[in-house]
């Protein structure tokens, strides 16, 4: 059974909910299929929108977990479409606080690590899944350098490090603390826009029903997992995808 983690967050910015929470826990209650018809094993969980208490919280997950695939959701508010990121980088910085008032304040996410990470997930290949299922999508090259682009950066360096573990010393000791990303094949974020819920009195900002978000989550998490036998010395897939004019997250 292939094992399977997907994380959304809790409500952010003066919002009540958060429809990448709603869609991850909706994914794991309906069940998802691989091509041969089997059940995924799924874990769905939510993050904080802390800064302090984020990645701890993914690491706890990933050693009780220990997925294969590794899929993070986030609200991008204002964005028309799922974007599918394309790299995390080694940044935070945002004019909010996090939800216990930490400032991000342009700072590292890990001090001494690399500029950025591509994600490992196929992007294209998710858009145009996404496209299939009549769903606006498109890759992104942001995911901003608040809370998701935190995770989406600690995450590829937990497995980063995690491989490089077996071989070096230096790495080993690094990654100790993020032991379960050990087993991670692929590895990523998506944003998805706000609910149309959360935009009733605001009719000129885009946002999709939350159906139709839970569904993206489902057919993203189809098309990785179809990917995942596929080798990954090449993450660069996304030949035909143009990416889409983006607005700033979070
Ligand atoms: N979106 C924010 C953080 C939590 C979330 O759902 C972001 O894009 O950074």
């Amino acid at each position: 059974v292939r094992r399977v983690l997907l994380t959304g967050f809790e409500p952010f910015g003066g919002e009540t909910v958060n429809p990448s929470a709603d869609a991850v826990r909706s994914a794991a209650r309906t069940g998802v299929t691989d091509a041969a018809g089997a059940a995924l094993s799924i874990r769905a969980a939510v993050l904080p929108v802390e800064l302090a208490r984020a990645l701890p919280v993914l690491f706890e997950l990933l050693d009780e977990v220990r997925p294969e695939l590794v899929l993070c959701f986030g609200q991008a508010g204002g964005r028309c479409g799922v974007t599918p990121e394309r790299v995390a980088v080694n940044v935070e910085e945002a004019a909010e606080p996090d939800n216990a008032g930490a400032v991000l304040s342009g700072g590292p996410v890990v001090a001494g690590g690399p500029p950025a990470y591509l994600s490992t997930l196929p992007v294209a290949a998710c858009v145009d899944a996404l496209h299939r299922a009549a769903i606006p999508a498109s890759v992104s090259t942001t995911a901003g350098t608040y809370l998701c682009n935190h995770v989406f950066y600690g995450l590829m360096h937990a497995v980063a490090l995690s491989s490089a573990a077996a071989s070096t010393p230096d790495a080993r000791a690094a990654g100790a603390r993020a032991d379960g990303a050990r087993g991670v094949r692929r590895a990523g974020f998506v944003h998805v826009p706000y609910a149309h819920h959360q935009v009733l009195g605001r009719p000129e900002t885009p946002s999709l029903a939350q159906h139709t978000i839970d569904e993206a989550v489902r057919v993203v998490l189809a098309a990785c997992v179809a990917d995942l036998d596929v080798p990954t010395s090449t993450p660069d897939r996304a030949t035909t995808v143009a990416t889409g004019r983006q607005s700033p997250t979070g």
